[in-house]
């Protein structure tokens, strides 16, 4: 089917967090981006181990970056990301983009987050990053992220609405603390399927989660402050375009806040 947008991609955003525009890259297309991804893929094993979950930036790699610019300069895709967000934002600065990819050797997952705040100690957050953040919140210039798949993707999971929430739920953050670094993540005690099992029970143990399930030539736009989190197993392929959806003035304050975050991190440890 051809892609075609509708208000109802809006309405998705705001009220769930998240919207695909399906089938929005053209097969030649994702052709081409998989053809390039395939050597992505090898050089992240080669640069980060068997167990790489990203590629990022790609610019920073011996790749022919011209179907990414292809891919970045989609009318259809541009006008959709416009008509849902403003017509400053843009995606596709390769000095940024990534490919997300699957796991060599065994599954596993990320934890349970919401970008940036999760990324730090909470009490870092609340001092450094709170009064920010609860303005983000509901400034659609802030904290916009794309996956856009080349493979059918359903490693992405989200809670719908979640991205609305300034205060967590406490089920909320009992279903992030079990997350177990060893059993979830490290190089597996237990067979790949029982590895498999653990995953998916961490994952569903969050309260409205839901499966992001995306066919090749999906294009997800999501915001990155909605609980999230990434589901990997070896036998599936995947290579996902990931992305930050910005406005220039978000792309300076993203830069601008890390050393901030560094600092106050710093400062945290001196204190203890
Ligand atoms: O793999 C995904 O789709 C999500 C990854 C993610 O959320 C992250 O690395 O922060
Ligand atoms: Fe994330």
């Amino acid at each position: 089917m051809v892609f075609e947008f509708s208000e109802k991609h809006i309405a998705d955003y705001h009220l769930f967090g998240y919207t695909v525009f399906r089938e929005i890259l053209p097969s030649a297309l994702v052709e081409d981006l998989r053809k390039e991804t395939d050597k992505a893929r090898e050089i992240a094993y080669e640069v980060t181990g068997s167990q790489a979950q990203r590629l990022q930036p790609l610019s920073n790699y011996d790749l022919n970056l011209q179907p990414f610019k292809n891919y970045g300069e989609l009318p259809e895709l541009n006008d959709a990301i416009h008509q849902v967000l403003t017509p400053n934002h843009y995606h596709a600065d390769l000095e940024r983009t990534g490919i997300l990819l699957e796991p060599a050797e065994y599954p596993w997952c990320t934890d349970w987050h919401r970008d940036w705040r999760d990324h730090m100690p909470e009490e870092v957050f609340e001092s450094e990053f709170r009064e920010e953040w609860d303005e983000q919140t509901f400034d659609i210039d802030a904290m916009n992220q794309i996956n856009c798949a080349l493979y059918d993707d359903p490693s992405t999971w989200i809670v719908p609405g979640s991205h609305y929430r300034q205060r967590n739920l406490p089920g909320e953050v009992t279903a992030k603390r079990a997350f177990d670094a060893e059993k979830h993540r490290g190089k597996p005690t237990v067979s790949n399927t029982q590895r498999e099992r653990d995953c998916l029970a961490y994952v569903t143990g969050m309260p409205g989660a839901v499966q992001l399930r995306l066919n090749a030539g999906d294009f997800a736009l999501y915001r990155s402050s909605a609980w999230h989190i990434g589901n990997y197993v070896p036998y599936r392929k995947r290579a996902t375009i990931h992305d930050f959806c910005g406005t220039p003035a978000w792309s300076d304050y993203v830069r601008e806040r890390v050393p901030r975050k560094d600092e106050a991190m710093a400062q945290l440890k001196t204190a203890t």
